[in-house]
């Protein structure tokens, strides 16, 4: 079901459209192999592909600036190749059209609540550079409807977008189970909530961090609420294409240079005073008596820059879905090792 998606699905299933789908791949593959370092620079942004809208990861505030968890990836890159978060230029995708959007050259870099996953790893021509949040798939019931677990779902109609994984595990979890449902599937995750709200459906289901968004957009959010049941690994992360190794390092080190500055307590505030420290560590990581930029085409202040202009994981973490947000989520598997989570970056040096 998944292989329906993006590329795959229209070269099987229209005529002319393959043509044009084998142009504009082709085209991709050129770019890909072409530096896109240097592509990037030449044109003085980056593009990032990102959700049109979803609470906390991507969404543009009511300045019209992109703001989330997602969003900072980006402005992490932009801030590593030109000292300047703001050099990007954003292409809202949905679930249908994000992985083409990066196999065709449309944009650099895809980070888009999506899940990694082998399919998409190995049937598309992109790569997954990590993972920034480890989420899973739940189920958000009306309170009105009296149920307290997923298996009490039986009959259940569902809510669920189209091109997502979401489809896949819901059947999976449902026919392990021996339960029957009637999947009600709209293409944008609005559509979704309206589904809900107007009782298109009984339940929505979703990544649980966008259940925790898409509730803030209810009319009555305090009248939802979430079953514990997680039914499937959502590892979420940004992805490039295939055949620009220096690329896809400056995308997955940008990731690990944000986790790596939590785990050793630099902020967007210490980092000027963290520059003096005699900490070898501290020293290599920023620049200050190595160069680890210079294998992937930057300078040798890259992590500084990006700590500087947008701070640490643990620092994007809750200001974009954590305490200090609407959304209010626990770090839980997404705390640093260190803390018993799942975030873990190699070291800089
Ligand atoms: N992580 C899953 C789901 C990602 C996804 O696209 N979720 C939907 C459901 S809420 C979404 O973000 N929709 C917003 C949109 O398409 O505009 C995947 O990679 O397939």
């Amino acid at each position: 079901m998944v292989k329906k998606e993006a590329v795959g699905n229209k070269i099987v299933t229209m005529g002319k459209s393959t043509l044009l789908v084998a142009a504009t791949l082709t085209v991709g593959l050129a770019q890909a192999q072409a530096a896109t370092l240097d592509t990037v620079k030449e044109r003085g942004e980056l593009k990032c592909g990102v959700n049109s809208g979803l609470a906390g990861f991507s969404n543009p505030n009511d300045k019209g600036v992109w703001q989330g968890l997602d969003v900072d990836l980006c402005r992490g890159v932009a801030a590593a190749i030109f000292n300047d978060p703001s050099k990007v230029q954003y292409i809202p995708l949905n679930a249908k059209e994000r992985l083409t959007a990066l196999q065709s050259g449309e944009i650099d870099v895809l980070s888009r609540n999506t899940t990694w996953t082998s399919s998409r790893d190995t049937e598309l021509g992109v790569n997954f550079t990590g993972v920034n949040y480890y989420d899973g798939q739940g189920f958000l019931v009306k309170k009105a409807l009296g149920v307290a677990s997923a298996k009490d779902l039986d009959g259940a109609a569902i809510c669920i977008q189209s091109g997502t994984t979401t489809e896949l595990n819901v059947a999976d979890y449902f026919r392990k189970n021996n339960i029957n449902y009637t999947a009600v599937v709209f293409d944008t995750s609005d559509q979704t909530v309206q589904g809900l709200e107007a009782g298109r459906c009984d339940v929505l289901t979703s990544d649980l961090s966008q259940l925790y968004a898409l509730r803030t957009k209810m009319s009555d959010p305090e009248g939802a609420v979430a079953l514990p049941e997680v039914i499937s690994k959502e590892p979420l992360g940004p992805s490039v294409r295939q055949g620009d190794d220096q690329w896809f390092n400056i995308v997955k080190w940008t990731h690990f240079a944000m986790l790596n500055a939590e785990e050793m307590g630099v902020t967007k505030e210490n980092v000027d005073s963290m520059k003096g420290s005699t900490n070898p560590d501290m020293r290599r990581f920023l620049g200050e008596d190595a160069d680890f930029g210079k294998g992937m085409g930057l300078p040798a202040d890259w992590a500084y820059r990006i700590i500087k202009q947008v701070g640490n994981y643990g620092e994007i973490f809750e200001a974009n879905v954590g305490q200090s947000s609407p959304l209010k989520i626990d770090r839980g598997l997404n705390a640093l090792w260190t803390d018993g989570g799942l975030q873990y970056a190699p070291p800089v040096r």
